[in-house]
């Protein structure tokens, strides 16, 4: 006969079924193991312990999800003495002498899968994920995780310490695994189709009485795959910090018993908790779960279904557009009148195709769907009943204007029309159209298919329900949707032309491009301003700068004196750098390129001095911060966390430096705010400082968004 004793609703909760205790964790939205939920939880378990008609016990969550881990807001602050975390939980369960069963529908992650690996059985639903992505905020996992992955893998994938392997690779990606490779790899003992818990509660019958400590498994983490591990990952300096930590903390599941283990992994969690890529990464990613949120908009403003598509020009980045939409589902054209640039997109698409076929990555089949997404046409006829149409074509207002003309006569009357357009006025190209409320620019990075940016850009027109669609759609595109006011250059390009603007009057003052790039390089950037003006073309950036709004103060000219000797980077083998042959995309120093640089010092009359790399970085960043900071007065950026996001991931910014406007908080804007006052003295009415920035460094402010427990080395 069942009985049923039923808790109030809680974190967690209770229930009888047969002599087994079912205990619910309910913390919407993810049941994040927060301390308080950890201490209900704790409770809840301990009493099913304690209780003896309770013959085995049964761990699962509420609401789809077992639990998105420890609530990583706790981590930003210092916990009273006593409080109760995932750690105590995860203690609990490894002392009971029950027979523990995790019931898993939904993700399981950090905090959550350790949880359920501290249970003696694991099942999950097949729409279940497990992982423990600890590493991507800067952390390892600190409940026992490096303990019991190391030690289930291991003894489930003997051969060739294969389980090893997969235990670092499991915890060095940080990537969730599906339910099905998770029961492959052994994480999962069952994969239930319908109730997990009815299953579980039947399971936990058969095997009451039985337990199966992960913790007491033996095992050897050779050193030599040790050694491997510590030089396949970054160094400390460069994001690897954590990792490395990791690598040591498992190696402690094989020298060490289970509870010295374990407090070798705690003392590493400890010190990574406060350090600064951690307090970078945690920023990072509340920053990217506030980007979707656009105050002034009501909720009630729903995106418009985007079932299909068209991109208007073939070229590179029109083809590179649709391959993202093809990805995403959305069955695309591609429009372009020129039959050669059709050709050559055509070429484009199966040969990206092929590609990662060919490294493995994609299986032939979806190879096949995602080239069949991609059509190409050359009659505006044919994409006239699609739902949104991005226009991809030469960088020029007429262009634009001409071609959005065409599609306003066309496409049918409810479509968004969007502009691939990279510093161009969106109020102006809407402005050829009878529909300006349902025109935006979708501005994507190149490579579009690759580049995980999208700027979203409302003009003074665009409705709500258009800005609701782009910000959803960036979303169901897999990408970054950062919104931007609609001002020149927009957020990315507007902060990048000040960090090039200082990064060339430095090779005036003395730098060459070898040594600024240098010096961004080892702050972190994978590449320098001048190598990332090679590859985006010094003659882009000279059209750019004409049609530029007129600032008033000098600009260095040296990219000029450059285009006017065709050198337009990369693409002429020749530009800051020259190109080899053999190698076309690692920059090589030219002393061709270093003299045109000279001879331009004795035009404008500076003789050049020795510059430190420290001087460097502060140049280019600071001017970076400041016209974040300008951005954000003018309400062109909506929040700091945006431009972090942008900048990290549309411009390579370091991730463990957290993005130009948190690192500007490491530093302190108050110190940034009166270098730029001495700069405006000694180098140029160009450093004005931003009034959103004085504001902040006169109350000795931050940027910031979320309180940061002050950060360590
Ligand atoms: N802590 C706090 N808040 C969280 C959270 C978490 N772990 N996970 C999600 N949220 C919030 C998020 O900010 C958002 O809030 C809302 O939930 C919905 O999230 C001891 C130390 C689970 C796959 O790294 O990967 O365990 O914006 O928009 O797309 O070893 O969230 O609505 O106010 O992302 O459905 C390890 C992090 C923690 C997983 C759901 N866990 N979360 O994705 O929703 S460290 C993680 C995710 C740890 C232990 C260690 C995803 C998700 P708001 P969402 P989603």
């Amino acid at each position: 006969m069942l009985e049923t004793e039923a808790r109030p609703a809680s974190l967690a909760s209770s229930e009888t079924r047969d002599g087994i205790a079912v205990i619910t964790i309910a913390n919407p939205p993810v049941n994040a193991l927060s301390f308080k939920t950890s201490a209900a939880l704790l409770a809840e378990f301990e009493a099913a312990d304690a209780d003896p008609a309770i013959k085995a016990i049964v761990i699962t969550g509420a609401n789809g999800f077992f639990s998105g881990g420890a609530d990583i807001n706790d981590f930003l602050s210092v916990p009273e003495p006593g409080t109760k975390t995932v750690r105590d939980v995860v203690a609990a369960l490894e002392k009971s002498n029950k027979t523990i069963v995790a019931a898993i529908d939904g993700p399981a992650l950090g905090g959550g899968l350790e949880t359920a690996l501290a249970c003696d059985y694991r099942i999950a639903t097949s729409k279940s994920k497990v992982g423990l992505p600890e590493i991507l905020l800067g952390i390892i996992p600190g409940a026992g995780g490096t303990q019991r992955i190391p030690r289930l893998l291991a003894t489930k994938n003997p051969l060739n310490y294969g389980g090893i392997q997969m235990a670092l690779q499991f915890m060095l990606q940080g990537k969730p695994k599906d339910a099905i490779p998770a029961k492959g790899m052994g994480i999962l003992d069952e994969i239930v189709e319908g109730d997990v818990v009815a299953r579980a509660v039947e399971l936990a019958k058969e095997k009451a009485g039985t337990k199966l400590r992960i913790s007491q498994y033996k095992i050897l983490v050779p050193p030599p795959l040790v050694a491997l591990a510590h030089g396949m990952v970054p160094p400390e300096d460069k994001g690897g910090y954590a990792a490395h930590k990791l690598i040591d903390a498992m190696e402690a599941a094989s020298d060490l018993e289970y509870k010295f283990g374990i407090a070798r992994e705690a003392r590493l969690f400890d010190e990574l908790v406060r350090s600064a890529p951690a307090q970078a990464a945690m920023h990072i990613f509340f920053a990217e779960r506030e980007l979707g949120k656009v105050p002034g908009i009501s909720a009630d403003v729903k995106p418009k279904e985007i079932a299909s598509a068209a991109v208007l020009g073939a070229g590179t980045m029109g083809t590179g557009i649709a391959m993202v939409f093809a990805s995403a589902g959305i069955p695309v054209k591609v429009i372009d009148v020129n039959a050669e640039a059709v050709e050559r997109g055509k070429k484009q698409v199966a040969d990206t195709y092929a590609s990662q076929v060919k490294k493995g990555r994609m299986k032939p089949e979806k190879a096949q769907a995602l080239t069949d997404a991609v059509t190409f046409v050359t009659d505006y006829n044919d994409i006239k009943d699609v739902d949104l149409v991005v226009e991809a074509v030469f960088e020029s207002m007429a262009v634009k204007k001409e071609v959005f003309a065409k599609l306003d006569a066309t496409v049918k009357k409810d479509a968004i029309l969007a502009s691939n357009t990279s510093t161009l006025d969106i109020a102006e190209i809407a402005s050829a159209t009878s529909r300006p409320d349902k025109v935006l620019g979708l501005h994507f990075f190149a490579p579009a298919n690759i580049m995980q940016l999208l700027e979203v850009v409302r003009a003074k027109d665009t409705s709500d329900e258009t800005v609701v669609t782009g910000m959803s759609l960036a979303k169901k595109l897999k990408k970054k949707g950062v919104l931007s006011g609609n001002a020149f250059g927009f957020i990315g390009n507007r902060m990048l032309f000040d960090y090039i603007r200082e990064a060339t009057f430095l090779l005036e003052e003395g730098a060459t491009p070898k040594q600024v790039d240098d010096a961004i390089k080892n702050f972190g950037f994978p590449m320098g301003p001048f190598a990332m003006s090679d590859l985006s073309g010094i003659d882009v950036f000279y059209k750019i700068s004409q049609e530029a709004p007129k600032q008033p103060y000098r600009s260095s000219e040296i990219a000029h004196r450059l285009y006017e000797a065709g050198r337009y980077g990369q693409k002429t083998m020749s530009g800051f750098f020259k190109y080899s042959e053999e190698d076309k995309r690692t920059p090589i120093e030219d002393p061709v390129a270093n003299e045109i640089i000279a001879k331009e010092r004795e035009r404008i009359g500076v003789k050049p001095r020795t510059i430190t790399d420290e001087e460097i970085i502060n140049r280019c960043l600071f001017a970076l911060v400041n016209q974040g900071a300008e951005l954000l007065g003018t309400g062109v950026a909506l929040r700091p966390g945006d431009e972090d996001i942008a900048w990290i991931f549309g411009y390579g910014f370091p991730w463990f430096e957290g993005g130009p406007m948190h690192w500007a908080d490491t530093v302190g804007v108050k110190k940034i705010y009166d270098q730029i006052l001495a700069w405006q003295k000694d180098l140029g009415p160009h450093w004005q400082p931003a009034p959103r920035l004085k504001e902040i460094a006169e109350k000795n402010g931050t940027f910031g968004f979320r309180p940061t427990i002050g950060a360590t080395n």
